[in-house]
Order: structure tokens, then C-alpha cells, then sequence
């Protein structure tokens, strides 16, 4: 039986200013969520965004009270061993808030694989891979900077993909930015934009013109999400390929773009897609259209990484890698032991559950009074 939902926010400063055309982040907050079953068994999720209000319609504080005031109560006395009619039950009466869906899902998921002693990615159809080749977002705002921080990753092993964020720029000024750093890497490195909507049509012509001319790899969502017929048209333009973020909410998205034939990979989040399964769902799409997948990020720490990691562990195809590294740009962990990153990948937790164990002293010390 579900006992006990409880909700805490963390705010982890960055280790540097990490700059998006959305928001510069200096912290990010982790929403944790914990479900205590009456059996003993404890589940762990985690949902989180980027700057407020800036990149999504969930904040971090409205996934808090949301949970708490309406979602958390729905559960109270349900079955926990049966995840998925949980799920259901708040799908049914809960509009939107996908973060927070996620979240709880995560938790629930993570208390019943740990009942059956199973590795998360083993409930979720089963894992077909052991290790996920990790990009890093180089987003200091400075080019010599970025440079130098992607030669260090070079050297020690752990990114030789590159996310490069721009759209606050003029085009001119960014791919500027973006060719002098594909120079400086060359052949070492795949280097790839994310321009989170910032640019117009007009302007994302222009710029993944350039930007294909010298040698990147892939461009992530340049024009605004509600603008689909604008992404087909540039995924029909140019080689370079035209990944789906912001435009992909889950499923019934991930079947629209499909139709359309608007993006040639797309960006699976667990969160934006509201929840594990619906994840699962989106890659399920793309893989049935012939469309890449790309293990996408919203700068998570331990809990939600994990959960994203055992999603993308169980996909036959990952064409385009992943960007699993939110654990790496915050100053603190929540985790008794870090994830593992090795060789240029996140090792897949292969514990029951996550596979992770929070530091449930250490939270109580970081979590906002
Ligand atoms: C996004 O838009 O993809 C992922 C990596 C990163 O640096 O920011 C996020 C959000
Ligand atoms: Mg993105």
C-alpha cells in the first residue's frame, strides 16, 4: 500500500554559469520525491527544470505544491504494487503537469523494481545495453573557455560530444562561436547545436547553412516549438540533422512530428514526456518511423539521470547518444555514491530499483527550509 508521498526542493549551485538563450543558470532545484510503501519499501523520483518559468510551463515550486495538494492525495492507500493503475488513476484526473507525473512515476517505478530485486531497465522491457555514451553542453558563454573545457574533457576521457548552446547571439556572432570551436576539436569531437527556439525561420536557414558547411553534426529544436511546419521544411532543406526538444511533450507529439515528418531524431526526456512510460511510448514512435533517438537531459541530478538512464538502456537503437550529465555541472550530490562515468559513458546503475541510494542525511541538510 502507498503510505507516505513527500516532496523536497533542493537548490545545487552549478559549477559554473551555465548559459542557455533562456536563462543563465547559476543553481539548479531539484524537485525529490519520496513514496514510503507499507510494506518498508521506499521509491525515489525526481523532476526538474531549467530557469523558473523560463524553459517549460512547470516550475519547480508549482511541481512541489502540485504533488502535495492534488496528486499525492490521489494515491494515498493505493496498491503499490501496481505502478501502472497508480499512473493511471492520476493520468485519468490530472491535467497536464508531465514534470510532476514523472516524478511520481519514477518514484513508483523505482519502489516496485526494488521489491522485485530487478534492475529498473528490467520492468521497463529490459535493458539491451550496459553503458550510454554521455555528450557535455559546453555553455560558459565564452568561446577560449569552451575550448579549453572540452580539450580537458578530451583528455580525461569522459565527452567527445559537444552540445554547444546558442540563440542569444546574433547568428553571424554564434556559428562564429560554433565554427571555431569545431576547428579547434576537428575530427576529435562531434560537435552539435541547441538553439531552444530562439532563431526565425529566416534566421535558421541561414545559420544551419553555415552551420552544416562546417562540419556539425546535429541542430536541436532552432525555431519555436508550436512550429512544426517550419521544422519540416528545414529537415527537408538541409542533411545536417534537425533534432525535436521543446516541440516533443510525449507521445501524441512524438506521432504528430512523425506524421509530419518534421525532425530526423528525437530529444526523449522522461520528464517532458510525463513520465517513464510515456518515454518509452515517444522512442517507440521514432523507432516505427525510422526517426533517430537521443537521450535527453533537463539538468537532473542522480535520481532522475538514473531514471533516464534504464529508459535509454532498453532502447534497441541510440543513434545519437545521450546527454546524461546533469549529476556532472552541480557542485553537490544527492547520491551515497555518484553515478559512474567512464570512457566517455554513464554506466547503467545495475542495483534493484535505480540502482542509486540517496544520502537521506546529506538531504536533509541541503533541502529549502
Ligand atoms: C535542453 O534544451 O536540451 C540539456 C542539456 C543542457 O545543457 O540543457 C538542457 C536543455
Ligand atoms: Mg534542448
Amino acid at each position: 500500500m502507498i503510505q507516505k508521498i513527500e516532496t523536497f526542493l533542493v537548490d545545487v549551485p552549478t559549477i559554473r554559469p551555465h548559459k542557455l538563450s533562456v536563462a543563465t543558470m547559476h543553481t539548479q532545484t531539484l524537485v525529490l520525491v519520496r513514496v514510503t510503501c507499507a510494506d518498508g519499501i521506499e521509491g525515489w523520483g525526481e523532476a526538474t527544470t531549467i530557469g523558473g518559468l523560463a524553459y517549460g510551463e512547470e516550475s519547480p515550486e508549482s511541481i512541489k505544491t502540485n504533488i502535495d495538494a492534488h496528486i499525492a492525495p490521489l494515491l494515498a492507500g493505493m496498491d503499490a504494487t501496481q505502478p501502472a493503475r497508480a499512473m493511471a488513476r492520476v493520468r485519468k484526473t490530472i491535467q497536464g503537469n508531465r514534470f510532476a507525473k514523472c516524478a511520481l512515476e519514477t518514484a513508483l517505478l523505482d519502489a516496485q523494481a526494488r521489491r522485485l530485486a530487478l534492475p529498473l531497465s528490467e520492468l521497463l522491457g529490459g535493458r539491451v545495453r550496459d553503458a550510454l555514451p554521455v555528450a557535455w553542453t559546453l555553455a560558459s558563454g565564452d568561446t577560449a573557455r569552451d575550448i579549453a573545457e572540452a580539450e580537458h574533457m578530451l583528455d580525461i576521457r569522459r565527452h567527445r560530444i559537444f552540445k554547444l548552446k546558442i540563440g542569444l547571439r546574433s547568428v553571424a556572432d554564434d556559428v562564429a562561436h560554433v565554427l571555431a570551436i569545431k576547428r579547434a576539436l576537428g575530427e576529435r569531437a562531434s560537435v552539435r547545436v541547441d538553439v531552444n527556439q530562439a532563431w526565425s525561420e529566416l534566421e535558421a536557414v541561414r545559420g544551419i547553412a553555415m552551420l552544416e558547411a562546417g562540419g556539425i553534426d546535429l541542430v536541436e529544436q532552432p525555431v519555436k516549438a508550436g512550429n512544426r511546419a517550419a521544422l519540416a521544411r528545414l529537415k527537408e532543406r538541409f542533411d545536417v540533422a534537425i533534432m525535436a526538444d521543446e516541440a516533443l511533450h510525449g507521445p501524441e507529439d512524438a506521432m504528430a512530428l512523425a506524421r509530419m515528418d518534421a525532425a530526423d531524431v528525437y530529444a526523449v526526456k522522461i520528464t517532458q514526456s510525463g513520465g517513464l512510460t510515456p518515454a518509452l511510448e515517444v522512442a517507440t514512435v521514432a523507432r516505427l518511423a525510422g526517426i533517430g533517438l537521443y537521450g535527453g537531459t533537463m539538468l537532473e541530478g542522480g535520481i532522475g539521470t538514473a531514471a533516464t538512464a534504464h529508459v535509454c538502456a532498453t532502447f534497441p537503437e541510440l543513434a545519437w547518444d545521450t546527454e546524461l550529465f546533469g549529476p556532472l555541472l552541480l557542485t553537490e550530490e544527492v547520491l551515497r555514491e555518484p553515478l559512474v562515468y567512464r570512457d566517455f559513458m554513464l554506466q547503467v546503475p545495475s542495483g534493484p530499483g535505480l540502482g542509486v541510494d540517496i544520502d537521506t542525511e546529506k538531504l536533509r541538510r541541503m533541502q529549502r527550509k
